[in-house]
């Protein structure tokens, strides 16, 4: 297939000169942007029609008369209006909302004896890869923090085509058969008569449906933890979900399950937090990533390896093919075997996290599937839902999606063929060799599946190795901290708090009380039950395995602040010293100082100088941060506290359990916002430099969590 041809700047002086017309590589896949016609006199390109003619006015339609009718061969009117009109696209069915960005994946060493897919064959070798996150359930206009799963799909362009790991930030799915995927996702969504709620389960439908299907269990373990209310993209990990086998030149499988560990560690809002950052900054996960690539502070995360054989297969107490189960890490450790990162923004988000296109069956050779049936299922439903969403069978002729290796097929025509084949074959086999006979099987290193022997009777059956619904469930919330539980509940007595039928709430209850008794008793108590339901019916009796410390957020946080951000309100007459000791302890940690100021002009500080803010204080509420600091004057004091926003400021770092650094000043506002006789270790006074590390020091906890359970 001929190489794309690309847009030639040097043809083209208008591109050249100004960059505000500089179609992207993703926007123009073949040399047509059309000529840019110079405007007299000047570099400043000419507006022209697609068709490339000059536009001489843009502000009116052509008329008949000053106010008559508007005439219909006023040709730029009408392509306006007509290209306007077709813009949008089918958004995704499910992660509708997602954000993208580029990068590389390197390999650490080489893995050649158990895969020969090539980008693990040599140490230290970069393969670029793109990552779209996403949330599921919300469309494409939701809020960033509504409790959802987050996907995390990574499309790696190795030498040998594209690989799509399309994965989650949790481990395990609620389905165990593809066939129960569009009901799972109709009862998570939009109910359909009324069309919301929007962008969360907490509704009768989504529990109806989860209090019916006990497979689901673990997954709600998962599901209402903290890990579906992440911190950032940056702060989660990703999983594969289902096992995949790695194979060798020998031809000897291994199975494999992938994970994606963040090197900032683990870290996640908490509930009240997450419900006021939708109205704050319902784009707080994109633009954190955005904001992170731009400066520089390119995210990382290393990828896991979960090795085993058909022998530990065999004896795990679970099916390796059932996407709702784990194998634990403390039975199989992850091997960290290459890093991925982050370091470049798109230039267009349409082109680029619209268009791009995941499918789970792209995989290279040295990687295979396993047979569990929600992957098989996957295997089917992507490209179906491409040609759907992106409208033609010629979607991988968008620049996102295609290898950057070479690649050829006799495949063409069809609605929007972009790369269209030369010479006069188009079949094979044919007896043209070479060129202009076209591409040839390369049986040595072309992809062969794993050659498993299968054999069985044709039926509908759910394996019974796939019976056990509730123990790893009960491991999870076991291997959970205090906090952790705590948060669990709550969530789970939230979301059935907004189911209407009471029938619902009671049923899942039942299965709580299979899961952990004391949980079940927190969530009726929360729900105020007036009568606790008896245990649901079980295939299997709840086993009581040994807890996982992986499982936890809280045991694998940071070890530091890096990558972090501090919001700090200044009023004038803020003490410069102190401020500048704040600023080069957040320096030397990694970790950002936004200021906050009653006006987004800025403050005066003490010496005269001016400091600009970035947010005005309506703007700028303290759940956007990680940590706050008032460095305010006796003044500036006075003056904030008769301000809503600023006593909100205050108030909500408390009760998220943030840490709070403060300037003398601010000791009376606390009086005034309540919770002066509250003040715990995790106020930390800014009377001098030196305090100032101190507050750093203690931001490394990220939460002064003994503020709500001590
Ligand atoms: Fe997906 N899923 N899925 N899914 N999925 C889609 O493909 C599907 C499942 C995941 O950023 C769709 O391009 C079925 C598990 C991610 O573009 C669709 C089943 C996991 C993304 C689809 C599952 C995922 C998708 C919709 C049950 C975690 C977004 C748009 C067997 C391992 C990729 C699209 C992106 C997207 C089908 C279950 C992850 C309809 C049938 C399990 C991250 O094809």
């Amino acid at each position: 297939m001929p190489k794309k041809s690309k847009t030639n700047s040097k043809q083209n002086p208008a591109i050249q000169k100004n960059k505000s017309v500089q179609y992207s590589d993703q926007t123009v896949p073949t040399g047509t942007a059309g000529e840019v016609h110079q405007a007299a006199g000047g570099d400043v390109p000419v507006l022209t029609t697609q068709q490339g003619v000059p536009v001489s006015d843009d502000q009116n339609s052509l008329r008949i008369g000053a106010r008559g009718p508007t005439a219909l061969e006023d040709f730029h009117f009408r392509e306006k209006i007509f290209h306007f009109d077709h813009e949008r696209i089918p958004e995704r069915v499910v992660h509708a909302r997602g954000f993208g960005a580029h990068g590389y994946f390197e390999n650490y060493q080489s893995l050649a004896d158990i895969t020969k897919a090539d980008l693990f064959q040599r140490a230290k070798e970069k393969t670029p890869v793109f990552v779209r996150f996403s949330t599921v359930a919300g469309n494409k206009g939701s809020p960033d923090l509504a409790r959802d799963v987050r996907g995390f799909a990574v499309k790696i362009y190795t030498k040998q085509g594209n690989w799509d790991i399309v994965g989650n930030n949790i481990p395990v799915f609620f389905i165990q058969d593809a066939i129960k995927f569009p009901d799972i996702i109709h009862a998570a969504k939009q109910e359909p008569d009324r069309g919301f709620p929007q962008a969360q389960t907490a509704h009768d439908n989504f529990w109806d449906f989860i209090s019916l299907t006990p497979e689901s269990m673990h997954m709600v373990m998962w599901i209402m933890s903290d890990r579906t209310i992440p911190r950032s993209f940056r702060f989660m990990e990703g999983f594969g979900v289902h096992t995949f086998r790695l194979v060798n030149t020998e031809g000897k499988s291994t199975f494999v399950k992938f994970h994606w560990k963040p090197k900032l560690g683990l870290q996640s809002v908490v509930w009240n937090e997450a419900v006021k950052i939708n109205g704050a900054d319902p784009d707080f996960h994109r633009r954190d990533l955005w904001d992170a690539i731009k400066m520089g502070d390119y995210p990382e995360w290393e990828l896991g390896l979960q090795l085993f054989d058909d022998a530990f297969a065999d004896k795990f107490e679970f099916d390796v093919l059932d996407a709702t189960k784990i194998v634990p890490e403390e039975e199989v450790p992850v091997r960290r075997v290459g890093r991925l990162v982050l370091d470049r923004c798109v230039d267009n988000f349409f082109a680029e996290t619209e268009q791009v296109a995941f499918c789970t069956q792209n995989i290279v050779p040295g990687i295979d599937f396993s047979n569990d049936p929600l992957l098989q299922g996957r295997n089917f439903s992507y490209l179906d839902t491409q040609l759907k969403r992106l409208g033609s069978p010629n979607f991988m002729h968008l620049p996102i999606s295609p290898p950057k290796c070479p690649f050829a097929t006799f495949q063409h025509d069809g609605h929007m063929a972009f790369l269209n084949p030369k010479g006069r074959v188009n079949y094979e086999p044919n007896s043209r060799g070479g060129e202009p006979g076209g591409p040839r099987e390369a049986p040595e290193q072309g992809f062969r599946s794993y050659s498993a022997e299968e054999e069985g009777a044709k039926v509908r059956v759910r394996s019974e190795t796939f019976a056990d619904h509730y123990s790893q469930a009960r491991q999870f919330y076991k291997s959970q901290t205090k906090v952790e539980q705590n948060h669990l509940a709550k969530a789970l007595v939230f979301e059935l708090s907004k189911c209407e039928t009471p029938a619902i709430r009671s049923r899942m209850v039942s299965h709580l009380l299979n899961i952990d008794e004391q949980l079940a008793k927190e969530v009726g108590g929360g729900l105020g039950l007036k009568e606790m339901p008896k245990p649901a019916d079980a295939a299997r009796p709840t086993k009581d395995l040994k807890p996982s410390p992986a499982l936890s957020i809280h045991v694998n946080g940071p070890k530091s602040f890096k990558g972090r951000k501090v919001g700090a309100l200044l009023s004038d007459g803020v003490d410069i010293k102190l401020f500048h000791a704040l600023k080069s302890a957040l320096d030397s940690e990694g970790a950002l100082l936004e200021i906050v100021a009653p006006k987004v002009g800025g403050v005066e500080a003490s010496d005269g100088s001016w400091i600009e803010a970035k947010q005005a204080i309506e703007g700028g509420p303290s759940i956007l941060y990680d940590a706050v600091a008032l460095m305010i004057s006796e003044q500036g004091a006075k003056l904030l506290m008769a301000e809503p926003a600023a006593r909100d400021f205050v108030a909500d770092a408390f009760a998220h359990m943030k840490f709070i650094g403060h300037t003398p000043a601010a000791t009376a506002w606390f009086e005034k916002a309540g919770i002066g006789e509250k003040r715990d270790e995790g106020f930390i006074a800014l009377n001098n430099e030196s305090d100032c590390s101190a507050f750093v020091s203690a931001c490394r906890q990220v939460r002064y969590w003994d503020r709500r359970t001590g």
